[in-house]
């Protein structure tokens, strides 16, 4: 049950019972947002106020997001989960804990129905997208793992693809150690667009723990094993 995975899209199971999540508290907010870079990602911490109220089995708090992303300046290298073998430029994760269950991240990190994770995988495209221009800006102030600042707003209702109707559904791990299979993780079908400079930027400015350019923070596709994957939509 381990992630991420490749979607295939002929082997889907469309499941008329995913409904669209709702969404509570990720439109446009004012307030000192940690952003740091962790030597093996960028991440922003998340207020509780952040959650996921319909569509998973109990409530769901966000954490932090963090994205991965690929290095080689050309298409088809940065995300973790694929889609009919494809490999987006990045990845983008919206992580959760079970907060109808846990009443913290570190309770529920281990328990079997305590994660979720939400997942975008990005596209390059000509024009920049005017809601991720702060964050790719303030990620010159963080070069350095250890490294932090804040972001004086955000708005990730803004930084997502319009259409939330239309994710795969199915159950795997962490993508990092400690690996654990305790993630509900829904990938979103539509992808979100970067510009091709902004894509650069997220891929060339970072260092990790070795001052080595932080780059392909991707895990290989692990096999998919008895799952099937579930889709919204047919
Ligand atoms: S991911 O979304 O599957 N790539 C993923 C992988 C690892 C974590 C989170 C999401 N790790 C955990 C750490 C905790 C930390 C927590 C929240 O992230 O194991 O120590 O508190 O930031
Ligand atoms: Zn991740």
């Amino acid at each position: 049950m381990q992630s991420p995975i490749n979607i295939q899209r002929s082997k889907v199971r469309f499941n008329s019972d995913l409904e669209p999540l709702q969404l509570e508290g990720y439109g446009y907010r004012r307030d000192a947002f940690k952003m740091m870079n962790n030597g093996h990602s960028v991440i922003i911490h998340l207020p509780s106020s952040m959650k996921i109220i319909k569509g998973l089995p109990g409530k769901f708090t966000a954490i932090q997001l963090h994205l991965h992303w690929g290095g080689t300046g050309k298409e088809n290298s940065g995300s973790e989960h694929t889609i009919d073998g494809l490999r987006y430029l990045a990845e983008l994760h919206i992580v959760h804990y079970n907060s109808a269950a846990y009443s913290s991240f570190d309770q529920a990190k281990n328990k079997p129905d305590g994660l979720a994770v939400l997942a975008f995988l990005f596209v390059g495209n000509p024009f920049e997208n005017a809601y991720y221009s702060d964050f790719i800006a303030k990620l010159a102030k963080i070069k350095y793992a250890g490294y932090s600042t804040t972001l004086d707003s955000l708005d990730i209702l803004a930084m997502l693809p319009e259409n939330l109707s239309d994710f795969y559904r199915y159950h795997g791990s962490l993508t990092t150690p400690p690996c654990t299979e305790n993630v509900i993780w829904t990938v979103f079908d539509t992808p979100i667009k970067l510009s091709y400079t902004q894509i650069e930027l997220l891929e060339s400015t970072l260092m990790d723990w070795n001052n080595k350019t932080l780059r392909n923070d991707y895990r290989q596709i692990q096999p998919l094993n008895q799952r099937v994957v579930k889709a919204s939509f047919s």
